[in-house]
């Protein structure tokens, strides 16, 4: 899968490409990342590439034509026709279903927006998509674009073993992971749950199931609602429950 970023701060994306699960897609060719920098595309002799904004207020936006050029460039370097995405936090929020859709295209340019924004011209021509991250201000798009990224390449052929991969699905099946214990047994008096150490992997099996549906419940009972429960989960979320309120 090919990937581009319109960016004025290049340097970010090694975080992605040199490092972990992403970065041996990158070194592997499983995925590839263009950066194009709109810094190179400035019309004039200072490098410049804000402005300030009609009607005033506080800040600078990036001009249009450095980032239209820089956009261009970044389709022309793709062997495919590509998906344009921008980070803001007027977007929709991008959820696992959204970066489902994103694995399956062949190219994905992210424009990363610095200083306070993009023109709402050059949004309307170029973007194809806008997504948050998240409700909360940060200093630029290339973290949301790293962010999208990662989630994509996870899901590409061949980037995660046969094991995780099918570990991951069982994951998305809208319930949050039950918690995990590894040695020693006894860390601080706290003790791994006895069930664990039994060796009786269809009580394992369910225990799981149960943590997941209990901690799912209190914790995002949105997920919940939006799922439902077969009659067998909800037996097992009210015993659930009950230990609890013995607890
Ligand atoms: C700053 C600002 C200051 C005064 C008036 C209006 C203003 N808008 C902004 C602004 O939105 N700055 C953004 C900084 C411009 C695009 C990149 N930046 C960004 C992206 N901050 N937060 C995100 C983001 C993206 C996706 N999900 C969560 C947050």
């Amino acid at each position: 899968m090919e990937f581009a970023v319109v960016t004025l701060l290049p340097e970010m994306f090694t975080a992605l490409t040199d490092f972990g699960i992403t970065g041996r897609a990158f070194k592997e060719g499983i995925a590839t990342l263009n950066l194009v920098n709109p810094r190179d595309f400035s019309v004039d002799r200072h490098g410049t590439v804000d402005d300030k904004p009609y009607g005033g207020g506080p800040g600078m936006l990036l001009k249009v034509e450095p980032v239209l050029k820089a956009v261009d460039v970044a389709k022309q370097q793709c062997q495919s026709p590509a998906k344009v995405i921008y980070f803001s936090a007027q977007g929709r929020r991008l959820v696992q279903t959204d970066v489902n859709s994103l694995a399956a295209e062949p190219a994905v340019i992210f424009i990363a927006g610095r200083y306070e924004g993009l023109d709402q011209r050059l949004i309307d021509l170029v973007v194809d998509e806008e997504y948050s991250i998240g409700d909360y201000v940060l200093s630029g798009g290339e973290i949301p674009a790293m962010a999208a990224m990662d989630a994509i390449v996870r899901l590409l052929p061949g980037v995660l073993g046969d094991a995780e991969s099918a570990e991951e699905e069982s994951f998305t099946d809208g319930l949050l992971e039950y918690p995990q214990y590894t040695r020693p047994e006894s860390v601080s008096g706290r003790r791994v749950p006895e069930v664990l150490l039994s060796g009786d992997h269809a009580k394992i099996k369910n225990w799981r199931r149960q943590q997941s549906l209990g901690r799912t419940f209190l914790r995002r009972p949105d997920l919940l609602d939006k799922r439902g429960l077969s009659t067998d989960e909800k037996k097992l979320l009210e015993e659930f429950l009950q230990d609890l309120s013995l607890d």
